[in-house]
């Protein structure tokens, strides 16, 4: 119970220690904005609102102004499921990629954010 009450606290501590020093949102134009808000429909990211593994992602999210949906694997028994039979694991964060008609399910917070910055951050060039 008091290990609850103290895991509990510590999560909405993360989540508003988050919210306080949340990164700037990377600008786009709109068109460039439209293109990436459209392959950012092809993944979801299962995550526990509070896992501080997956604040991190969201953060990175933050950053790069992805608008991927996050899909909640710990209240949602749904996507619980769908995480466990297809992912393989209940362990968050995990990022569903949907490429060409194939489906994978990558897990590891470090391994998302570099694939996440190698796909949308803007190179050199831009
Ligand atoms: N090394 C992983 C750690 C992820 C992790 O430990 N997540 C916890 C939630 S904060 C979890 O899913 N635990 C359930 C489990 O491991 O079965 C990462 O960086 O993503």
């Amino acid at each position: 119970m008091i290990i609850k009450a103290l895991r509990n606290g510590l999560g909405q501590l993360i989540i508003f220690a988050d919210w306080l020093t949340r990164p700037k949102a990377l600008k786009r134009t709109a068109e460039q904005q439209a293109a990436v808000d459209a392959q950012a429909t092809q993944l979801a990211l299962y995550q526990f609102r509070a896992c501080p593994f997956c604040v991190k992602v969201r953060r990175a999210m933050h950053a790069l102004n992805l608008n991927i949906e996050c899909r909640d694997a710990l209240n949602n028994s749904q996507f619980r499921q769908e995480l466990l039979e297809q992912g393989g694991q209940v362990k968050v964060p995990c990022l569903r990629i949907e490429e060409a008609g194939e489906v994978r399910w990558m897990y590891e917070s470090n391994d998302i954010i570099q694939y996440l910055q190698e796909r949308f951050a803007p190179t050199s060039a831009e």
